[in-house]
């Protein structure tokens, strides 16, 4: 067997008191890049940093100039949301310049939001999406037994990660096939995002859990480099089962003001929060440089991003008014109808500040249910509640609702026509930073192709107000998609909407320019760029998407005899499908669909991220002068 003991660098034989050194270096990694990006979860990473510099500094067998060594002991980062533990590690052990780190969620670059095997070196598998990692871990473990190599599998989940159901099918899985060449470690911080474990979701008692599916289990102070050592030792020794290491850890170990608090989760400190922190870590010793480069390269984004929003273009939009999250509205909305109608109930998916369902949880909380991170759980769950007249908006980030739970959705919500309103937030690329694992560019083409299903994706803040009210009434299953970011206002106050039918917004005769929820915005740049080129669009709100409003389509098209639409979603069964369909069927005519052309995208900026993926209002003017000239 081969061993990083005795290669010549500086890993070979770490003390206790290099490897704790070492640590300091990883936190000061994490909170760097952290800071760079502007972007990221401090929490879980800290609380993880001295396990996963044990591992890479004094455990693992791997050749960082060999990344695909396939003798190399595996790890997977299932709670991949704490990957700058990770890329601090790999970086630091010489996978990838430690500069690098700088480029953390950057457009183009290696690291990722969350953790990706394409893309990263040293990364042995792509997760982010809670609940997953442990299978691969499975699979991974059989395969390298069955190919009677000697190497081993580390696989680090969440305590809040520990609600999927999926992790237990893994743990049974595992002991059933003796994977004695897998060891698994439990970050128990007892927090995950919407609070404490035990009161989010409990999973005590945790060892006896463990043990009961028949697993070697022992439990360390995750954060003592001795005991984490001596565990990971013990567990190789161990033949015929699995271990588990359940290591008690604090979130946001090592900077005062970020242990034991909820909220430093996924928040970024500010510059003296940063600077405070890295003191912490290092006390006592000077700044390492990789500080410096991280106050410059944050220092240049944001003068880059201030150029950038004050370009000229913008300045003379007349629509571009305040803007404001839809998901907001949703929050909002969700209290006034609680308090009209008391049959609302809301379930939530442990991402209640994200989704703004946090506001009905202060005001009804004998209605809310929080389900922890159980999405197909939570959504059958709704189901059965709905049988009892209770009306259930169920909600979650639209990747997870409309993939995780899809057959939940399809068979025990859409086919018996239950009264349940699925209400997302984060639909398209909106999650930008957070990357490929956390953007639903798939999710209204999925509810789309489910029947009894209304889609509806409202355009601006008080679109959401209007279309939550009219999707309570509707007798049947809503999926409702929200924005992430703030959209610019389109409509006043008092617009009135009905399901099914779109809205004429700028009525033009050379094009019809039919779009959905935030793209409305970009529409309207678009439209207000073309007409400066004597192009009139006639631009419409299709704010849902399902049934289509074919009626409005077809008239707009009889007139302008073309037409584009534009969605942040895949351009195939989506809105640009929809309308060809109508096309197609009805009124043939050329079309442009604008959207992810069959393409994952990848974490960066938003804005960024539209326009390198041809979704911006420059897209929609090329298509239309390429329309024009046809
Ligand atoms: C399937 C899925 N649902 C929801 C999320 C959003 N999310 C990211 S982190 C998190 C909480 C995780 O808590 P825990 O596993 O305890 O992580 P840690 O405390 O170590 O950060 C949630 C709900 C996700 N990434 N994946
Ligand atoms: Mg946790």
């Amino acid at each position: 067997m081969k061993s990083n003991m005795g290669k010549n660098d500086d890993t070979e034989n770490p003390s206790l008191s290099s490897l704790k050194d070492r640590a300091r270096t990883i936190r000061t990694d994490i909170l760097a890049m952290i800071y760079a990006a502007q972007s990221g979860h401090p929490g879980g990473s800290l609380s993880a940093a001295d396990i996963v510099t044990a591992l890479y500094f004094s455990l693992l067998k791997i050749e960082p100039q060999n990344p695909y060594w396939a003798d190399r002991d595996r790890f997977i980062l299932s709670k991949g949301h704490a990957c700058p533990v990770w890329y601090a590690c790999l970086a630091e052990r010489g996978f990838f310049p430690v500069d690098e780190l700088l480029t953390l969620r950057e457009i183009n670059g290696r690291l990722q939001g969350h953790p990706d095997m394409k893309k990263t070196p040293g990364v042995d598998f792509t997760t982010g999406s809670l609940g997953q990692g442990l299978s691969a871990g499975v699979g991974m473990a059989l395969g390298l037994k069955a190919e009677k190599r000697e190497c081993r599998v580390y696989v680090m989940l969440g305590d809040g990660e520990l609600n999927e159901g999926q992790v237990w099918e893994a743990a049974m899985a595992a002991a059933k096939f003796w994977l004695d060449n897998l060891t698994v470690f439990i970050d128990y911080n007892n927090l995950q995002l919407d609070g404490r474990c035990d009161e989010v979701m409990p999973i005590e008692p945790l060892k006896e859990k463990w043990e009961s599916f028949n697993w070697n289990v022992t439990e360390i102070d995750g954060h003592d480099m001795q005991a984490i050592i001596k565990a990971i030792e013990d567990a190789q020794k161990v033949k015929g089962k699995p271990s588990v290491i359940i290591a008690h850890t604090i979130k946001g170990k090592g900077v005062s003001f970020m242990e034991d608090e909820c909220h430093w989760h996924g928040k970024v400190p500010n510059k003296e929060e940063f600077l405070q922190a890295i003191r912490e870590v290092n006390p006592g010793g000077k700044p390492p440089p990789l500080v410096e480069k991280a106050l410059a390269v944050q220092h240049d984004r944001e003068d880059a991003f201030r150029r950038e929003s004050l370009a000229p273009i913008k300045e003379t939009l007349s629509h571009s008014r305040d803007a404001k999250p839809t998901r907001d509205a949703f929050g909002e909305i969700l209290v006034e109808l609680g308090e009209e109608y008391p049959e609302v109930v809301v379930f939530e998916a442990d991402i209640s500040t994200s989704t703004r369902t946090c506001l009905f949880a202060e005001q009804y909380p004998e209605r809310f249910f929080q389900f922890g991170v159980a999405e197909a759980n939570m959504m059958a769950a709704a189901a059965g509640m709905a049988t009892l007249g209770k009306v259930p908006f169920v909600s979650t980030y639209a990747v997870f609702a409309s993939m995780r739970a899809c057959e939940q959705v399809r068979t025990l919500i859409a086919y018996p026509n239950l009264k349940v309103k699925i209400a997302v937030s984060h639909g398209g690329i909106t999650p930008a930073n957070d990357g490929v694992t956390h953007q639903g560019s798939e999710d209204i083409g999925i509810m789309r192709t489910i029947p009894n299903m209304t889609v509806i994706m409202p355009a601006d803040y008080n679109a959401t107000k209007q279309l939550v009210r009219e999707a309570l009434h509707h007798p049947g299953p809503v999926y409702l998609r929200f924005t992430r970011d703030a959209v610019p206002f389109v409509y006043e106050e008092d617009e009135q909407f009905e399901i099914g039918k779109g809205k004429i917004l700028i009525e033009g005769k050379d094009f019809s320019l039919i779009a959905i929820g935030d793209m409305i915005s970009v529409a309207l740049e678009a439209a207000e760029l073309l007409k400066r080129k004597g192009i009139q669009a006639e631009v419409i709100d299709m704010h849902t998407l399902k049934p289509i409003d074919s009626e409005l389509i077809i008239a707009s098209v009889m007139k302008t005899k073309k037409a584009i639409t534009i969605e942040d979603h895949q351009i195939h069964n989506g809105l640009g499908s929809a309308v060809a369909e109508v096309l197609g069927e009805k009124a043939p005519h050329p079309i442009r669909r604008i959207g992810l052309r069959d393409t994952f995208a990848e974490s960066g900026r938003y804005d960024l991220l539209l326009k390198k993926y041809g979704m911006d209002a420059i897209a929609v003017v090329r298509a239309a002068e390429e329309l024009m000239i046809k």
